[in-house]
This record gives structure tokens, C-alpha cells and sequence, in this order.
């Protein structure tokens, strides 16, 4: 049943889905950039886009976006997750929603020589890391208004 549902929003993603490059999960629609970029420089392309530096809700979520890194080869990628504003709380950016869901490495995050920035990393099982927000990485992008999902609020 689930399988057939899947494939009924595939057929309707076919017609009315995500713009091309970007990648169609639930109510989003999602784009990997290999460009090594900073944390501020990813989520100013995100917003240039019209979309934000992703959020992680959900575990389902977490599981799609490691499936993302590994269909376009990234090892290391920037989440929209910060404690820059307050060190120790966790917030998606540029909002500051508390995280919901998290998933970060054990010891981690760690705040090493003051990290405030949210990684995902292939290294560490694709669990998150908090790192040094001016390192290049690659990024995702998320935009949630996503024309193939039918449901509206
Ligand atoms: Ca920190
Ligand atoms: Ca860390």
C-alpha cells in the first residue's frame, strides 16, 4: 500500500514536480551544490535561490539527505543548523526553530576552538558534527514549497 502511494506521488512529481537540479522528497524540493562554500556563503546562495540551508526534522529527512550526498558523491555537508546565537542551542537558521530532531555523532557537538556551525559527515556515518563555520563544504539547499506535493498547510 505504502509502495503504491509512493508511486502515485512519483507520477505526480513527473508532471508537476521540483525544477530541474533539484530533487523532490515530501513537501520539498531539494539541491546539492559540490562548491566548496562557508556556512554564511551557503545559506546566502540558498536564499539567492529562493530556498534555505536544508532542515533536518526528521529522521526520515536525515535518511534522504544521506541518500542525496551519496547519489552526488559529497562527503561533507553544511546543514542550516547553528549555535551561534546562543552557544548549546541548536537552531535551524534564519528562523532559530529549536531542533526538533538531531542526530549528532557521540561527543558531539563539542564546541572545539568555538564550532557554531552544523556538518553532516560521511566519516561519522553521516551523523552531525558542529564545525568551524568558515570551512568550505558542500551544501543543500531546501526549498519547501513543493510543486508536486498535492496537500495543501
Ligand atoms: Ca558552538
Ligand atoms: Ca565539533
Amino acid at each position: 500500500m505504502i509502495r503504491t502511494i509512493g508511486c502515485l506521488f512519483c507520477l505526480l512529481h513527473i508532471a508537476f514536480g521540483c525544477h530541474s537540479g533539484w530533487t523532490s522528497f515530501n513537501t520539498s524540493c531539494y539541491h546539492v551544490s559540490g562548491e566548496p562554500t562557508s556556512w554564511m556563503d551557503s545559506m546566502k546562495m540558498c536564499e539567492m535561490r529562493g530556498a534555505y540551508l536544508v532542515h533536518v526534522d526528521s529522521a526520515s529527512e536525515d535518511e534522504f539527505v544521506t541518500s542525496l550526498m551519496k547519489t552526488h558523491g559529497v562527503s561533507d555537508v553544511w546543514l542550516g543548523g547553528s549555535d551561534w546565537s546562543s552557544e548549546g542551542s541548536w537552531v535551524w537558521e534564519p528562523e532559530g526553530n529549536i531542533f526538533q530532531y538531531s542526530k549528532f555523532t557521540p561527543g558531539q557537538p563539542n564546541n572545539h576552538n568555538g564550532e557554531n556551525c552544523l556538518m553532516k559527515e560521511a566519516h561519522h556515518h553521516y551523523y552531525w558534527n558542529d564545525k568551524d563555520c568558515d570551512l568550505r563544504r558542500a551544501y543543500i539547499c531546501e526549498d519547501p514549497n513543493n510543486p508536486g506535493n498535492p496537500v495543501v498547510g
